[in-house]
């Protein structure tokens, strides 16, 4: 049996990373898979994007990935762009929107947001009608290979998994580096016989993994990261900084 661990939405966060990686390695799971948003909001992209190339067969890209020569100007861009340089960051430019692969004869795709967009929200409350879209082939993940039976996603920060109908599977790996459902970073695990058309066992686990936040934010502290507040209101308290000054 092959066993794959999925890791997302790192964001900068070094001391959740490592956290992760080592626990994947008390596992002896050799093969890891990124779902993107390696870089932005934490204060080490720099550092992350080189370990996730170091330790990861794939990585996909996020809305981080994603937007850095379009839309977003805002000035905390610049602030991770000037750590990142821009070797990294035509780097990022380069890699695919999607993973397809056989596990135990399933077909499983993995994707950052939506099937239509790497900022797309499926979020955790839609309804599986709703959810549903996330399994259709489009122009970005290719008309090439058939539909996939399992979907794995990041973006929300938020893990879960549910049997989303006829048979398919749909989970989310949570964050790594800035989880907003529990403060601890979060990966998912796969096991099957990789590559392989055949029927055979299949399992999904989700892992909390705790990590040191105090040094988390203290790395954010002494790199004079602009927006320290909210990045520190949402590592400690595992909530969206929208939601900082809701009560
Ligand atoms: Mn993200």
């Amino acid at each position: 049996m092959d066993q794959i661990a999925v890791i997302s939405d790192i964001h900068g966060n070094v001391p959740a990373l490592q956290a992760v990686l080592n626990d994947i390695a008390r596992r002896s799971i050799r093969t890891v898979f990124c779902l993107g948003d390696m870089i932005g909001k934490g204060p080490q992209s720099d550092v992350a994007v080189d370990l996730c190339r170091e330790r990861c067969a794939v990585a996909i890209k996020g809305n981080w990935e994603d937007d850095f020569w379009g839309a977003r100007a805002e000035p905390i861009v610049a602030w991770h762009i000037e750590r990142l340089g821009m070797a990294r960051v035509a780097a990022l430019n380069e890699l695919p929107f999607c993973h397809d692969f056989l596990l135990s004869g399933r077909r499983v795709r993995l994707l950052h947001g939506s099937a239509e967009s790497t900022s797309g929200y499926v979020k955790l409350e839609d309804a599986l009608s709703v959810k549903a879209a996330i399994f259709h082939n489009t122009s970005l993940t290719g008309y090439e290979n058939p539909e996939p039976d399992v979907v794995g996603y990041g973006h929300i920060h938020k893990a879960y998994s549910q049997h989303a109908g006829r048979g398919r599977i749909l989970f989310n790996a949570g964050s790594v580096g800035n989880p907003t459902d529990e403060a601890t970073a979060s990966y998912a695990v796969l096991h099957g016989v990789l590559d392989s058309a055949e029927t055979a066992s299949f399992s999904l686990e989700l892992v909390r993994v705790p990590y040191d936040i105090e040094l988390a934010v203290k790395l954010a502290r002494d790199a004079d990261l602009p927006d320290l507040a909210a990045y520190e209101f949402e590592l400690r308290t595992a909530r969206y900084r929208g939601e900082m000054y809701a009560d």
